[in-house]
């Protein structure tokens, strides 16, 4: 399988995330991608290939132009300010007040972030923007005729929706790639997120659309991030009524109860004629990640690759989570070995 990887992503790599009242070093940092880059050359699992330039075609048919030209100003706008620290969002336009982006950036950060925790930096943008590109190089590979193609994107893109950034994504490379897939003539895609947390940004997208199915197998929002959305009963507006598709589970979550809501939306994309599916690959479901309470071991990974791969789809796979950083190259690298198994 080819996989797409450049460097850009360390241009990203904010010092502060704001964890239990402390900033702490951010769990989605740079040497994520080098442990699975480590594990893809010695294994020597498929070809690398170096993204293509940026298509902003693409981007400006998910994300609003407003929020794109924050996200180009932010950092300029927050320096100017005069603050000394990272991009953070601190005032919401909570219950009750008014949608309305202030002109000060500091009111604007909270207008355009959906947490806290995600620190926006001089970097970020070129950063994110390279990660779009390999996720678009990736549907390119597809569309071009791969069986699959993986994107080692960072940072990851399934919580950013049309205008918000937050838990660790600014562009939406998933839901980017499967835009492309339908302006490429594909009827009908699924996006699988495999991520340990809810793709809030990637539903909210498609939620009133039937040309895109969504599917996501997470950690219930009662306890986990991003806790306000990914309940069972979510399942579609208008159009799109039925083609969202929410497994929310609870803490201790083994394999076996999360491999049968995998079969299940598996048996979806199959009934839904979709013609090509895009994975959401986090791999935070692992028994040991820092921030995530499943219990799914290394092999549980190769598995549900096998799994994937069962509907003989187009497929391509883009990296979200997973910061149990010594073992995410092995279980990244043990989902794709099972696709190309199975
Ligand atoms: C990004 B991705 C846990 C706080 C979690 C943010 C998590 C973002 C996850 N106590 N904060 O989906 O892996
Ligand atoms: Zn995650």
């Amino acid at each position: 399988m080819k996989y797409v990887h450049d460097d850009r992503h360390r241009l990203h790599f904010p010092q502060g995330e704001l964890f239990g009242g402390e900033l702490v070093t951010p769990f989605e940092r740079p040497s994520r991608v080098e442990f699975i880059l480590r594990r893809m050359r010695e294994t020597g699992f498929g070809e690398l290939v170096a993204p293509g330039a940026l298509d902003r075609g693409p981007v400006g048919a998910i994300h609003a132009p407003d929020y794109l030209d924050f996200l180009a100003t932010a950092w300029d706008e927050w320096v100017a300010e005069g603050f000394h620290g990272e991009v953070i969002a601190a005032s919401y336009p909570a219950r009750g007040m008014r949608q309305i982006p202030p002109r000060n950036i500091d009111g604007k950060v909270g207008y355009y972030a959906l947490a806290s925790e995600t620190a926006l930096t001089a970097g970020t943008l070129a950063a994110a923007e390279a990660s779009c590109a390999i996720a678009q190089t990736a549907q390119r590979l597809v569309a071009g005729g791969e069986r699959a193609a993986f994107g080692l994107c960072r940072p990851p893109g399934h919580h950013a929706s049309r205008d918000q950034f937050g838990g660790y994504c600014f562009l939406n490379n998933a839901a980017i790639a499967a835009g492309m897939f339908r302006a490429d003539g594909v009827g009908r895609v699924a996006v699988l997120d495999i991520d340990f947390h809810h793709g809030n940004g990637t539903q909210a997208i498609f939620y009133d659309r039937s040309d895109v199915l969504f599917l996501s197998l997470h950690g219930q929002p009662e306890d986990a991030f991003p806790y306000f959305l990914g309940y069972a009963d979510e399942t579609g507006a208008g159009a799109g009524a039925g083609a969202t598709v929410n497994y929310p589970m609870p803490p201790g979550t083994p394999f076996e109860v999360w491999g049968a809501a995998l079969d299940d939306a598996i048996g979806r994309i199959r009934e839904s004629g979709a013609e090509a599916v895009v994975v959401s690959l986090g791999v935070d479901a692992f028994k040991e990640d820092p921030i995530s309470f499943f219990k799914l071991g290394s092999e549980d990974f190769r598995e549900a690759g096998k799994r994937i791969a069962g509907p003989g789809l187009p497929t391509v796979f883009l990296l979200e989570g997973g910061d149990a950083i010594d073992a995410v190259g092995i279980n990244v690298v043990n989902v794709l070995q099972g696709f190309e198994a199975g």
